[in-house]
């Protein structure tokens, strides 16, 4: 077993351990709930999936394995007068949760060198597909021909114990990575080229033979391929390609039959397909300008045109992301330090300038700011690869690293079979229903209140009477934050949900007390429970309970009732 396997195989049972005690002691502890909204919306913001390999921030975008793209662009190893982070070293880092030392990015070289042969079948397979079928489909079927050589699958039907089933897990996932770029150059080259095969050169490492396969033999290619195959690699566990990968993997199909399944997800035109959309978008931008660069003024013309259209902006919004994406801004300082004065270049910036504040004024997207594909498509057209529907297959080959490592993972903790509970929407509508009829709860929620206000009322005269204000005032104090911050919210709830007439006024009166409250509890902390402040205090809830409770809350009361059929 090789120094790297070894090193992954102690990992596990400190691992193991963690998880065990969280199941055992928090087993029950509430993570995430989930409302309707989001369950017809994609599930966004649930957390309910495992992925150690990757975390997304909202505002600040990817880190692998704790540490941020600009971090591990200084930190992981490059070839020698190289400035691009290698993937052998990131790919070693998202499996190990290590980075790489000394000898390590060697190991990962040779397993992938060990297992780099693709079969004649492959090649047969793909040559018997058209050529103008799609390229992620091709790369989908080139993966899965591989499937017979599965060791997972193998060592399954001779009945291996699962618990050791991560090792042929970790053997057809080095096996895929390996083979990728060959797969992927062939597919390139029979598409767009003549068709001839290129050998890979021992010499170079796993971005730059992709490059060479694919016919271009230059150094700055070879580093954006670096650098595109690091910034593309893992984007946590939630996105379509990883949870497809992670799903089907959760069956124990192996993982030439999971990651095809990813592959089909990428090849979704709002997932991994926007990076070619983006340029087929702005081509045909500067086709209705009449070609050359379009001003800012135009641009923003032809993205209303678009939006007016139904259309979406390829490239901008994200799922998760309410920034720039870090891999965007990897891309333009790449961009600004080699081809600052590129045409399609100059494009995209203006994008970046004009696209944020049109989505803004358009009002739908959540996250205006542009994503990694605004920025990679560009990138690859100034180094002459220009074959739009070719991009995705780039992407597929660097996301391999991230969702097979998770993969392996998976297996070696026993990641368990997934399966959710799905429902219909009439059991919703039920839901539905008792929930309005849980309004006259919380109608009578909103009265308890406000008996126990009056009550307080009452015993805070008491108080003033025996003299015992201070402790009284303290949990007085303490009421009043939970009427302020339940009791109010509860109302308003109810009133923006029906719709009720004077809201406005009666949020007004809400904000009114609150500040009251504030200013009152400021004077208590800095001058103790005086007599003007008692007197203050008694004013403000009686005001509040004759003005408010006793008018305002009584006809909402009433309005209640009669929107919700509760007797
Ligand atoms: N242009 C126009 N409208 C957009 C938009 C965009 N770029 N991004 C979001 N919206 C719209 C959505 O279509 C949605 O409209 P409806 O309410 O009518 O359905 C509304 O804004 C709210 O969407 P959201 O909550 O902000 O975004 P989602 O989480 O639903 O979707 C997407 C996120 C990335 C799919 C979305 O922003 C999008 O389609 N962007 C363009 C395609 C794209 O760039 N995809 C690549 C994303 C990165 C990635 O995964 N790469 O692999």
């Amino acid at each position: 077993m090789s120094t790297f396997k070894e090193r992954l195989g102690r990992l596990v049972d400190p691992m193991k351990n963690r998880i065990d005690h969280l199941i055992k002691n928090y087993g029950d502890v509430k993570v995430s709930d989930i409302t309707i909204s989001q369950i017809y919306g994609g599930t966004r913001g649930v957390k309910s999936l495992i992925c150690e390999t990757s975390m997304l921030d909202p505002d600040e975008g990817i880190r692998y394995r704790g540490y941020s793209l600009p971090e591990l662009i200084e930190l992981l190893p490059k070839v020698e007068g190289g400035k691009q982070p290698l993937p052998e070293g990131l790919f070693y880092l998202l499996i190990t949760g290590n980075l790489p030392k000394d000898n390590d990015i060697d190991d990962i070289r040779n397993e992938f060198k060990q297992r780099s042969t693709v079969p004649n079948y492959v090649f047969n397979t793909l040559d018997s597909l058209p050529k103008d079928l799609s390229p992620m489909t091709q790369l989908s079927m080139g993966i899965l021909s591989l499937q017979g050589t599965s060791e997972f699958s193998k060592q399954f039907r001779m009945g291996r114990a699962t618990k050791d089933m991560w090792e042929p897990a970790l053997e057809d996932s080095l096996s895929i990575i390996a083979k990728l770029p060959t797969i992927a150059a062939y597919i390139y080259r029979r598409t767009y080229k003549d068709g001839i095969r290129i050998e890979a050169d021992p010499n170079l490492d796993w971005a730059a033979n992709l490059a060479h396969m694919m016919g271009i033999d230059d150094n700055e290619v070879y580093e954006i391929l670096r650098l595109f195959l690091f910034l593309h690699a893992d984007h946590e566990g939630g996105n379509v390609t990883a949870h497809t990968v992670q799903l089907v993997g959760s069956t124990l199909s192996d993982p030439f039959y999971a990651f095809s399944a990813g592959m089909n997800g990428l090849a979704g035109p709002l997932h991994g397909m926007a990076n070619q959309q983006v340029l087929q978008w702005i081509s045909k931008m500067r086709e209705h300008f009449g070609g050359g660069i379009p001003d800012k003024k135009q641009i923003e013309e032809y993205i209303w045109k678009t939006l007016n259209a139904g259309r979406l902006i390829p490239g901008f919004g994200h799922a998760v992301l309410r920034k720039t994406d870090p891999r965007y801004t990897a891309l333009r300082e790449f961009a600004l330090e080699n081809f600052p004065e590129d045409e399609l270049f100059q494009i995209v910036s203006s994008l970046y300038e004009v696209v944020p504040d049109v989505l803004r004024i358009h009002g739908k997207a959540k996250n205006p700011w542009p994503n990694v594909d605004a920025h990679s498509g560009s990138i690859l057209y100034h180094y002459n690869i220009r074959e739009f529907d070719f991009y995705t297959v780039l992407f597929g080959v660097s996301r391999a690293l991230g969702v097979l490592s998770w993969y392996v993972w998976a297996r070696l903790l026993g990641a368990t079979l997934e399966r959710p509970k799905s429902i219909t929407t009439e059991y919703l509508e039920g839901l539905a229903l008792k929930w309005d009829d849980s309004m006259s709860v919380g109608i009578f929620e909103i009265d308890n209140d406000h008996k126990a206000m009056l009550e307080q009322l009452k015993s805070l005269i008491d108080a003033y009477h025996t003299g015992k204000t201070d402790h009284y005032i303290i949990d007085l104090f303490g009421f009043l934050g939970r009427y302020v911050e339940k009791h109010l919210a509860l109302e308003e709830h109810y009133m923006e949900k029906y719709d009720y007439p004077n809201l406005a006024e009666h949020r007004r009166q809400h904000e009114e007390f609150k500040e009251s409250c504030k200013l009152l509890k400021e004077e208590f902390q800095t001058k103790g429970g005086t007599t003007r402040l008692v007197i203050l205090i008694k004013q403000m809830l009686v005001d509040h309970f004759t003005e408010h409770v006793r008018t305002v809350d009584k006809e909402m009361a009433e309005f209640f009732k009669s929107v919700s059929h509760v007797g």
